[in-house]
C-alpha cells in the first residue's frame, strides 16, 4: 500500500506536513496560494478561484471561526428544539435529522465584514475587525431539512417570534468577558422562509470547519446568522437577544440611532479573479470575476480606463454570478472596477466595518 505521504510526492507535491500550512483554529489544509491567515479565520484568495466552475470547492472555501472548530461526535449529537414558542420539544440525532423530506439549495455565506479592509484604504477610515479584502465568501449547494419543517414537526406557536440558534463550539471570550456560545436569533418570519438545517456541502458530509453534523443556512443574510455546529434552537414567544445582535453586527456611528440598527441582509459585490497588485503581460486578455447580491444580478459593468463602463458577459449564473470581459492590456499600472446593478462609489461608514458594498479599486500592472 502506498503510504498518503507517498502519494503525494508521487505527484510532485513538496512535502511539508499539513500543519505547517494550518491555522491551529482550523482542520482543513490552508495552502498559501489558496487562502491568507487571519488569526483564528482564513480568507479565500480570489485569484485561486481563477477557472474554478460555479460553487466554491470545500477546499477553498473561507473558515470563519470565533474559536475553533470543535469535534462533535455525530454518534450522540442532538439537535434541541425547545422553548415557549412550540408545543413540542424535539431532540433529534443525525440520523432522525437525515430521514426527513430534504431539499436543497445553493447560497453564499458571506462575512458580513467582508470588503472591511477597503474602509480604510479606500475611504481613509478606521474601522474595528478582521480586515478582510472580498474573500470572506464562499458558495455552495447545501443539502438539509428546511427550519420550516423542522418548526412545524415541533408545534410551532403563533405566538413564536424568534428562533436562537446556538453552536456548539467554545464559549466566545473576549477582552476578559465571557460572551458564552455563538449564537444570534433569527426573526421567526426568516426562519420559516428560505432556511435550512444543512448537513451537506456541495455532496459531501459537512465538513469540520463548515459547521459537522449540521448548520444552519440563512439565505441572503449576513454569515453570523448561519450558525455552525448547531447545538439547539430556542423558539421564542418573548423576543430573544445575544451579543451578536446587541453589540456585535449593528450599525453603529454618527449617522446611525444611538443604538445603532440591527444587520440582517447583505448587499451587491463584485470580484476579479486576481489578486490586488497582480501583474499581468500585455496584449489581449480575458478579465473574470463574480458578482453577488441577496435580491440577485441583472447586470454587470467593468471599467478599465477610469472612466468608462463596459457589459460584462455571463458565464454562469445562480447565488453568484461568474462572468467575463476582454481587455486589450497596455504596459503601465492600470486600476480596474468592476459593479453590479449600481453599487455605489462608497460605502456608509460604521465603526465596525460592515456591508463595505462599494465599487472597490483593483491596480494591476501590464508589462
Ligand atoms: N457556531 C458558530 N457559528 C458560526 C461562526 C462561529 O464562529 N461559530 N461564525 C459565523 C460567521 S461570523 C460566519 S461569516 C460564518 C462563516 O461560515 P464558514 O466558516 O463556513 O465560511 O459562520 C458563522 N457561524
Ligand atoms: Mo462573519
Amino acid at each position: 500500500m502506498i503510504s498518503r505521504r507517498g502519494v503525494l510526492v508521487a505527484a510532485g507535491l513538496t512535502m511539508l506536513p499539513s500543519r505547517a500550512f494550518a491555522a491551529p483554529s482550523i482542520v482543513k489544509p490552508l495552502p498559501a496560494t489558496d487562502f491568507v491567515l487571519h488569526g483564528t479565520n482564513a480568507e479565500t484568495r480570489w485569484e485561486a478561484l481563477r477557472g474554478v466552475d460555479h460553487l466554491t470547492p470545500i477546499s477553498k472555501f473561507f473558515v470563519r471561526n470565533h474559536t475553533s472548530t470543535p469535534s462533535l461526535d455525530p454518534v450522540s449529537w442532538r439537535l434541541q428544539i425547545h422553548g415557549s414558542g412550540i408545543s413540542r420539544p424535539l431532540s433529534l440525532s443525525l440520523r432522525e435529522l437525515q430521514a426527513l423530506p430534504s431539499c436543497e439549495v445553493e447560497a453564499v455565506i458571506e462575512c458580513a465584514g467582508n470588503g472591511r479592509s477597503f474602509f480604510a484604504s479606500q475611504q481613509g477610515q478606521t474601522v474595528a475587525g478582521t480586515p478582510w479584502q472580498l474573500g470572506a465568501i464562499g458558495n455552495a449547494r447545501w443539502r438539509g431539512v428546511s427550519l420550516r419543517l423542522l418548526l412545524r414537526l415541533a408545534g410551532l406557536r403563533r405566538s413564536a417570534v424568534d428562533v436562537l440558534p446556538v453552536g456548539l463550539d467554545a464559549e466566545y471570550v473576549t477582552g476578559g468577558v465571557n460572551l458564552g456560545r455563538v449564537r444570534r436569533p433569527l426573526p421567526v418570519d426568516k426562519a420559516l422562509d428560505d432556511v435550512l438545517v444543512a448537513y451537506e456541502m456541495n455532496g459531501s458530509p459537512l465538513p469540520p470547519d463548515h459547521g459537522f453534523p449540521a448548520r444552519l443556512v440563512v439565505p441572503g443574510w449576513v454569515g453570523i446568522a448561519s450558525i455552525k455546529w448547531l447545538g439547539s434552537l430556542e423558539v421564542s414567544a418573548s423576543p430573544l437577544h445575544s451579543p451578536w445582535d446587541t453589540q456585535y453586527y449593528r450599525l453603529l456611528g454618527p449617522t446611525y440611532p444611538v443604538d445603532g440598527t440591527v444587520v440582517t441582509t447583505q448587499v451587491a459585490k463584485s470580484a476579479f479573479e486576481l489578486a490586488l497588485n497582480a501583474t499581468l503581460p500585455a496584449g489581449r486578455q480575458v478579465l473574470t470575476g463574480r458578482s453577488w447580491s441577496p435580491v440577485g444580478v441583472r447586470r454587470v459593468e467593468v471599467s478599465t480606463d477610469g472612466r468608462t463602463w463596459r457589459l460584462a458577459t455571463p458565464v454562469s449564473r445562480g447565488a453568484w454570478t461568474r462572468w467575463q470581459i476582454p481587455w486589450q492590456a497596455t504596459p503601465g499600472a492600470h486600476v480596474l472596477r468592476v459593479r453590479a446593478d449600481g453599487q455605489p462609489e462608497s460605502a456608509p461608514y460604521n465603526t465596525q466595518g460592515y456591508l463595505f458594498g462599494a465599487v472597490v479599486r483593483h491596480p494591476v500592472t501590464v508589462v
